[in-house]
């Protein structure tokens, strides 16, 4: 048997229920056969893949906190911090009650290689729990994440573990999170990113994922003999991913359509009014039916479905596994030749091939969504220098990050004779520097 398929039956017998952890270390060795296969013995002699795929810690906790009725409420919080070869772990915190262990593995996998292909100096980690923030007030998510903070504290700090946000944890969560870090320590350090303005956040990184998503894709159709600029986009959520890729995308020519949350999607012909999606999402943290009741010209459909509004270019913005094979083929059918994963891993295995199989162009998250994490790593730096950049600094080098992200992926792909499969582009890119860091320092 081949090393990669024996690491693969490994992976799925010591972790047998986290299939999502599966599908994404699945994805990624399915694409580094290329590179394996040239040098077998010595990755298996140093058990390389068995080293990439193992933790380096993972830590689970009780977050008990009192409800607004003074009932004790107890969630299950994690840390995964799964890799420090090229720097500090760096990675988001999800609030979401779907959160497990094989969940947060699987997005922790996959920050490894987004972090590398990012150029700058950040392991991969990412946390969270399954706590549900929908309805809660805000004094129940401050008791909430002063918490879960009085546990994480232990092992987190600007040099060794750096949080940040995720699905459920935007700019009032890691307020909160930051001032218990803070009264627990003693600290005032980039311990988290995404901060507010007033206490070392940077310029720039709400928008980041969004604005740097639509910059690769403008590199993609551009490699590709196309541009962005009237063209009709299909986008799902209505988070922090969702709301600024259509807002650069908009900025930048195209028509947005859709958003959704997990309830349904609004449909609206004369391009999304995105002030009223962030008045409806930010501020009174509604549902995105509101947007039709407030807007003539939209539809809101119950339901999953996004994918079946015809448009040019698709960007799943929500979560993982929200596209499926038949959401695909109905792209496919209604015109969609371009696909770039603002979420993590939106894309299920079988619609990926599909993508690629059928010749349409498609940027995976851990390239696409990179300027998120990116643009935490420069909110590090400004920590670091006290100093902070303007919101055209750090701008410019979140596009330039994308463009050069773009660039290797597309590299890769082509040094192994799979040029257009920027799925392989990315794994392989983004490994081959964690491996090379990987081997300088010894078996550690
Ligand atoms: P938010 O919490 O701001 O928004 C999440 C959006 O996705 C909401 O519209 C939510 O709807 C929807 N959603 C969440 N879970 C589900 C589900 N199970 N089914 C259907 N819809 C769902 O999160 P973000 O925008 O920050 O994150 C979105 C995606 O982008 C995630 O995959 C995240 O990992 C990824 N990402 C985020 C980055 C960041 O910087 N924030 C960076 C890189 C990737 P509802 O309100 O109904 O739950
Ligand atoms: O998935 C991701 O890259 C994020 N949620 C952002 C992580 C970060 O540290 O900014």
């Amino acid at each position: 048997m081949s090393y990669v398929d024996e690491v693969m039956e490994r992976v799925i017998a010591k972790n047998p229920s986290e299939k999502e952890f599966h599908q994404a270390v699945k994805e990624v060795l399915d694409s580094l056969r290329v590179v394996i296969e040239k040098n077998e013995e010595k990755f298996r002699k140093d058990a390389l893949l068995e080293r990439i795929t193992e933790p380096e810690r993972v830590i689970s906790f009780r977050v008990p906190w009192v409800d607004d009725k003074g009932q004790v409420q107890v969630n299950r919080g994690f840390r995964v911090q799964f890799s420090s070869a090229i720097g500090p772990y760096k990675g988001g915190l999800r609030l979401h009650p779907s959160v497990n262990q094989g969940i947060i593995k699987f997005l922790g996998f996959e920050q490894i290689f987004k972090n590398s292909l990012t150029g700058l100096p950040i392991g991969g980690g990412k946390g969270g729990a399954d706590f549900d923030p929908k309805g809660k007030s805000d004094r129940e998510i401050m008791a909430f994440c002063q918490s879960f903070m009085t546990e994480l504290f232990k092992y987190i700090g600007k040099d060794t573990d750096v949080p940040a946000g995720d699905i459920g944890v935007g700019g009032r969560e890691i307020g909160y999170l930051y001032g218990q870090y803070k009264r627990l320590t003693g600290l005032y350090e980039g311990v988290l990113t995404g901060k507010g303005l007033t206490y070392g956040g940077s310029l720039a990184r709400t928008e980041a994922t969004g604005y740097g998503l639509v910059y690769i894709t403008s590199e993609m159709l551009k490699a590709n003999g196309m541009e962005l600029a009237g063209k009709t986009v299909v986008i799902s959520g209505s988070g922090n991913v969702a709301i600024y890729a259509a807002q650069k995308a908009t900025q930048l020519g195209a028509k947005v359509v859709t958003m959704s949350d997990s309830n349904g999607y609004v449909y609206d012909p004369e391009g999304i009014d995105l002030a009223l999606v962030k008045e409806i999402k930010e501020v009174k943290r509604g549902r995105i039916k509101e947007y039709a009741e407030a807007k003539p010209s939209a539809k809101y459909t119950e339901g999953k479905g996004v994918w079946t509004v015809p448009c040019d270019i698709a960007l799943p913005c929500a979560t993982q596994n929200e596209l499926d094979l038949d959401d695909a083929k109905a792209l496919k059918a209604n015109g969609c030749f371009a696909v770039a994963e603002g979420a993590n891993m939106p894309s299920t295995r079988e619609a990926t091939d599909f993508f690629l199989e059928s010749g349409m162009l498609f940027m995976p998250g851990k390239a696409a969504n990179a300027g998120g994490v990116a643009t935490s790593a420069l909110e590090m730096s400004q920590n670091s220098q006290r100093m902070s950049w303007t919101f055209e600094e750090v701008d410019a080098k979140l596009h330039q990050i994308m463009v050069d992200i773009f660039k290797k992926v597309d590299e890769a792909s082509k040094k192994y004779g799979l040029e257009k499969n920027y799925v392989a582009g990315a794994n392989i890119a983004g490994f081959e520097k964690v491996v090379e860091a990987m081997n300088a320092q010894g078996i550690v």
